[in-house]
């Protein structure tokens, strides 16, 4: 049976999002288009990530090669293909980086109804010795393709029509929801596509693991020194859980998301809007939690149901397995 060993019925992601737009009359294929040109962006990264070390692409923006060429540190080229896939796709109209201080307004030309809210890059300063990194998106709709302003961007997260993430670790692998559940893909590099490996992705209901940079607790509050404590010295005779930290969020959320348990960046005395920024961090994670069956908390509300004010906005966030997350809300509520 040799022959069985091979899955002939490949499921590419284009075909998965494909299927799961046909059930609304109204699309026009435009999502698939956009899709289709977040994954070219998130090959190319990959492509690029991986022969970062031989390369030599790590060096400094701004330096020089010896052939005098200006090396581009990963992360501002990773920030150039996404644009450039992203505009190029004609189905954008608004993009927020985190490498780009203000939003990008595509020329009406090339205009179309997504906004994209991204981090190209994500935990870019683990590159130079192999670690896990990340793309991360989240998409919304434009009110008026005609007139779009910044508040389009400046949504609640819950109005995400689509988020999610690229890891590019032991192998490349894309996890999307398009408010159907969450489904994992993984780049097969001699097809050069994304094949569906881990279908309807659900969270466990509770977790053994906890995820923070415990080197800030001397400035947590208490509600996230309790809870961590309780992670350590459970009571009920229950174990301790594990601590994983590996300071990749995509890494540490996509480890979260497939055992469960918690991740967390609090507020802190230093940092009281915690590090992760809300549109292109806090909120697609926060929406495949949900769409996973776990939750995400920001230590007083929904993750989902903050208002940003500005673009690169932080907030602290708490994400995970069901009833983890909900320990410390509760811790956060007593506190109250
Ligand atoms: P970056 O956007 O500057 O790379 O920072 C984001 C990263 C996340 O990937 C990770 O969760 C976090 O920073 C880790 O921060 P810390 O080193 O403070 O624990
Ligand atoms: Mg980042």
């Amino acid at each position: 049976h040799a022959a069985e060993a091979y899955r002939t019925d490949l499921m590419t992601i284009t075909r998965h999002v494909l299927n799961e737009q046909s059930k609304y009359p109204e699309s026009r294929g435009d999502f698939t288009i956009l899709l289709s040109h977040i994954v070219l962006g998130c090959k190319f990264v990959c492509s690029a990530v991986s022969k970062a070390g031989l390369a030599k692409l790590i060096g400094l923006a701004g330096e020089t090669n010896v052939q005098g060429e200006e090396q581009k540190k990963l992360d501002v080229l990773s920030n150039e293909v996404f644009v450039k896939a992203l505009v190029s796709s004609g189905r954008t109209c608004i993009l927020v980086s985190e490498e780009d201080e203000e939003a990008t307004f595509v020329e009406p030309s090339t205009r179309g109804r997504y906004i994209v809210a991204f981090d190209p890059l994500d935990g870019s300063s683990n590159i130079d010795c192999g670690v896990s990194i990340g793309t991360i998106f989240g998409i919304y709709l434009v009110k008026d393709k005609d007139n779009p302003t910044l508040d389009d961007v400046l949504q609640p997260g819950k109005h995400m029509v689509a988020a999610g993430y690229c890891m590019y670790g032991s192998s490349c692998t894309l996890v999307l929801s398009t408010g159907n559940g969450v489904n994992g893909f993984t780049l097969d590099p001699s097809l050069g596509e994304f094949i569906l490996t881990h279908p309807d992705i659900k969270i466990p209901k509770k977790g053994k693991i906890y995820s923070v940079n415990e080197g800030n607790a001397k400035n947590w509050d208490e509600a996230t020194a309790k809870y961590v404590e309780n992670c350590k010295f459970p009571k009920d005779g229950l174990s301790p859980k594990s601590l994983r930290y590996i300071g990749s969020m995509v890494a540490d959320v996509h480890r979260t998301l497939l055992y469960g348990g918690i991740f967390m960046y609090p507020a802190d005395k230093k940092s009281p809007n915690g590090k992760l920024r809300v549109l292109y961090e806090v909120f697609p994670m926060s929406y495949l939690m949900e769409q996973a069956g776990g939750q995400a908390f920001t230590g007083k509300q929904r993750a989902l149901d903050l208002v940003p004010n500005k673009i690169h906005e932080r907030s602290p966030v708490f994400l995970g397995s069901y009833d983890d997350v909900q320990d410390i809300k509760e811790l956060y509520a007593a506190a109250e």
